[in-house]
């Protein structure tokens, strides 16, 4: 080969390697859906897109339903089942619906077949769900057809919703994330769980205290990505609708699923950081990057 045919060789080469690393930067997570967050984005009531919702005309598995969804996020998004606690309905729960939606999630909050069933039941309850709104996605009729990415799909849930909600983590490892509030479980041994969890606290929570409850569950689970965030002074309700610490505990929430159920690394730093806010008694987290 000739000097030339050398050089013609490597400006070749360079020119091959330019565009193979161009397209590795132009490569972007297919999962991503909207604007990069800010702390204001995050913080705010509602995120970048529009929500609707409906009522599940016919629950399958329990009792009732109603799915939020973004009317225009483009594509598809991943889903959430959130289950309320003993005696509790939708209602306790729900100030989550519009708010995970507006950053592009399909969420579905339930009630219970019974509102005195326990954490077991409510898990198989919320699965049913996560199952059902799959099977809306696929059906022409349904507001949510061809909306749903049904690979990536979550759980959160209050008090025995939020036991069951671990208990349906460590049941379905598919699950993408987890995001038990106040949790209540007979057993709170959770080792096998591999889902990234994170858990909201109560700091004077006396029906699921936390030395009993949030704490040994957190403490019990050595494999997934993990945080604890304890509210300051919190009751039992610390972080149901009509809380006072919406915009922390919203912020936290919606970057959990965002890193998590949507792979989104430009939420990593809200997903894991500790937030050093007054509102927050103790926190903790492990292998969350
Ligand atoms: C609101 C969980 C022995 O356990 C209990 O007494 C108990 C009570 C309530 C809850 C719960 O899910 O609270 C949500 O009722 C356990």
């Amino acid at each position: 080969m000739t000097y030339k045919g050398i050089t013609q060789f490597a400006k070749a080469s360079m020119f091959i390697g330019a565009l193979v690393l161009s397209a590795a930067a132009a490569a972007q997570n297919p999962y991503e859906r909207g604007p990069a967050p800010t702390t204001s984005s995050l913080e705010a009531s509602r995120g970048p897109f529009s929500t609707s919702s409906f009522t599940v005309s016919r629950p399958s598995g329990y009792g009732a339903g109603t799915v939020y969804y973004p009317t225009n996020a483009g594509g598809t998004v991943g889903a959430i089942a959130i289950v309320p606690g003993f005696t509790a309905r939708q209602s306790s729960i729900n100030w989550w619906g519009p708010r995970l939606a507006s950053h592009g999630f399909v969420v579905i909050t339930i009630d219970t077949n019974s509102t005195l069933d326990q954490p077991a039941s409510r898990s198989r309850q919320q699965l049913a769900a996560l199952d059902q709104v799959a099977t809306l996605a696929r059906t022409s009729s349904s507001p949510i057809y061809n909306k749903v990415d049904t690979t990536r799909m979550g759980v959160m849930g209050w008090s025995m919703g939020g036991g069951g909600s671990l208990i349906s983590a460590q049941n379905r490892p598919s699950l993408k994330a987890a995001a038990p509030q106040a949790p209540w479980n007979g057993s709170t041994s959770f080792g096998s769980v591999t889902v990234p969890t994170l858990i909201f606290a109560c700091e004077n929570d006396s029906i699921a205290p936390v030395g009993s409850h949030a704490s040994p569950m957190y403490n019990s689970m050595t494999r997934n990505p993990k945080e604890f965030i304890e509210i300051d002074g919190g009751s039992h309700s610390c972080a149901n609708s009509g809380n006072s610490n919406q915009a922390l505990i919203g912020k936290k929430g919606v970057a959990w699923m965002k890193r998590f159920m949507d792979n989104d690394t430009r939420y990593t730093s809200f997903a894991c950081a500790n937030p050093n806010s007054t509102r927050v008694s103790d926190f903790r987290v492990a292998r969350c990057s």
